[in-house]
């Protein structure tokens, strides 16, 4: 990549930390729809707005207002990158107007001018899941390739907004969670296209073409990204999750492959100049209607990615032969026996990282960038009102010891990490203020108190050693 600097540094998201959800313009996103759950029954977050719920998110930690003081910290821990995501609903607030909302515009715009002048590059995602509601209302969200046009729009508008500021785009975050062949969770494909799993008719053929619309979106900004600015590196985001054998009986193996690899068709179709003939086999097979037009396999082909963007959390074991009676994981799978997990059930294991890194890597050639990795736990401040996260520091020291060994170890192209929510936030997947991912603190809680004052924890000085040590690898 361009950086001879590894590029350090920390995601957000806007739906988790903007909060001002109805200001200047803004429209209604998915993710403003989302009230606090319980992890243990996910599918309780897809609430409507008119429920008269709490979203926490709806304020968020008010970095509408607050940026400039975030990103002076994020200066100050020594970031050289900080990964922001563009709310389509400041931009479009319904998603198909002819114009765009000039308010929301400047807005990302002040938000970028802050970063360069700290030094901080932004590498902006434009969809995490911020997706009009309109959009879904009128038009069935993902399942219409009008959707794919409105979003080549919204992206036209910022590519040029932020011309020659902005070199690193991300098209989409972790579409790879919408795949056809496995029963989906309301969660994901709530969060990811605003529509509930369950209340999907012809559940296959929907996902297929959820999947297939994004999929051609993202290859087709590729291009546009390139048309704007030939100098715009192009990447996309996604969460993946090694799954291992519960053991070395061959079958389970193969079950393993497969289930690792279930995700990454998207992948394969944004690096490899075409849409996977295995998948449209498989397609075939289960009745489900899918063609690849002329224009589509040419748009396949001018769109491929500049870069791979890697969010991990976690690991699971693949479901093997005769696990019936066991629980499942939030991965899918059951747990590992080796691994210690979260408070949220995610299993703890640097090491898959590592894996991660070399299977992408070999699978694609492409530089990888870490756009997300982190713990989420519940801090509690000490008499003197710091939070002693040693567990935090615990956690990412051993994934960055992992990421070193891949880099130097097994030569994998990876240019920088991204630590999810290094100022803690809204979780996306429940929707509450208490897990807590970030270095620095935020007084904010769940039952409507709190200041919104921010505070360094231990592992905020820990971190800015560590970027100050390794400047490259
Ligand atoms: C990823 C999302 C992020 C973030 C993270 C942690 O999948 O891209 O937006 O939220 O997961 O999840 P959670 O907030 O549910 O702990």
């Amino acid at each position: 990549m361009k950086n001879n600097e590894f590029l350090w540094g920390g995601s957000i998201a806007a739906h988790q930390c903007e909060g001002a959800w109805d200001k200047d313009g803004k429209g209604v996103a998915i993710m403003d729809l989302v009230t606090q759950g319980t992890y243990e029954t996910p599918r309780e977050i897809c609430q409507t707005i008119e429920s008269g719920k709490y979203y926490p998110s709806h304020e968020g930690i008010d970095f509408y207002h607050r940026y400039k003081e975030d990103i002076a910290l994020f200066a100050e821990m020594g970031f050289k990158a900080l990964r922001i995501s563009i709310d389509w609903s400041r931009i479009y607030p319904k998603g198909d107007e002819q114009e765009p909302n000039q308010l929301g515009i400047q807005f990302y715009q002040n938000v970028v001018e802050e970063l360069l002048n700290n030094n901080i590059e932004p590498i902006v995602t434009l969809y995490h899941f911020e997706m009009p509601v309109h959009l879904v209302r009128e038009y069935g969200s993902w399942t219409n390739p009008k959707v794919i046009d409105f979003y080549l729009n919204y992206c036209k508008t910022m590519f040029e907004a932020l011309k020659g500021k902005v070199r690193y785009w991300v098209t989409f975050n972790e579409m790879n969670h919408i795949d056809p062949q496995t029963e989906a969770s309301d969660i994901f494909t709530y969060i990811i296209a605003g529509l509930k799993y369950t209340e999907m008719e012809n559940k296959k053929q929907t996902l297929a073409t959820i999947s297939y619309n994004m999929t051609l979106a993202s290859v087709k900004a590729v291009k546009l990204a390139r048309l704007v600015d030939p100098t715009n590196q192009v990447g996309c985001v996604f969460g993946l999750t090694p799954a291992y054998p519960l053991n070395c009986d061959p079958q389970n193996v193969m079950n393993s492959l497969k289930e690792t690899d279930r995700e990454f068709y998207q992948i394969d179709a944004m690096c490899m100049g075409k849409f996977p003939e295995y998948k449209l086999k498989e397609y075939q097979v289960q009745g489900i209607d899918l063609k690849v037009s002329k224009e589509d396999q040419l748009a396949f082909k001018d769109g491929k990615l500049d870069f791979i963007g890697l969010n991990y959390y976690s690991s699971s074991v693949a479901h093997y032969e005769g696990d019936e009676n066991n629980e499942e994981t939030l991965f899918g799978g059951v747990q590992n026996p080796y691994l210690e997990q979260s408070k949220w059930g995610w299993a703890i294991d640097p090491t898959g990282l590592r894996y991660l890194l070399n299977y992408v890597y070999r699978r694609y050639g492409l530089p990888i960038i870490i756009t997300e990795n982190g713990l989420g736990a519940v801090d509690q401040m000490n008499s003197d009102g710091v939070v002693e996260d040693d567990y935090r520091i615990e956690y990412v020291q051993k994934h960055l010891e992992q990421m070193e060994k891949a880099i130097v170890e097994d030569y994998v192209e990876c240019f920088g990490y991204l630590m999810w929510g290094p100022i803690d936030l809204v979780s996306a997947t429940t929707g509450e203020m208490k897990k807590r991912y970030g270095f620095i603190y935020v007084d904010k809680n769940d039952d409507q108190t709190g200041t919104l004052t921010r505070s360094k924890k231990k592992s905020f000085d820990w971190y800015q050693e560590i970027i100050k040590n390794n400047p490259t690898f």
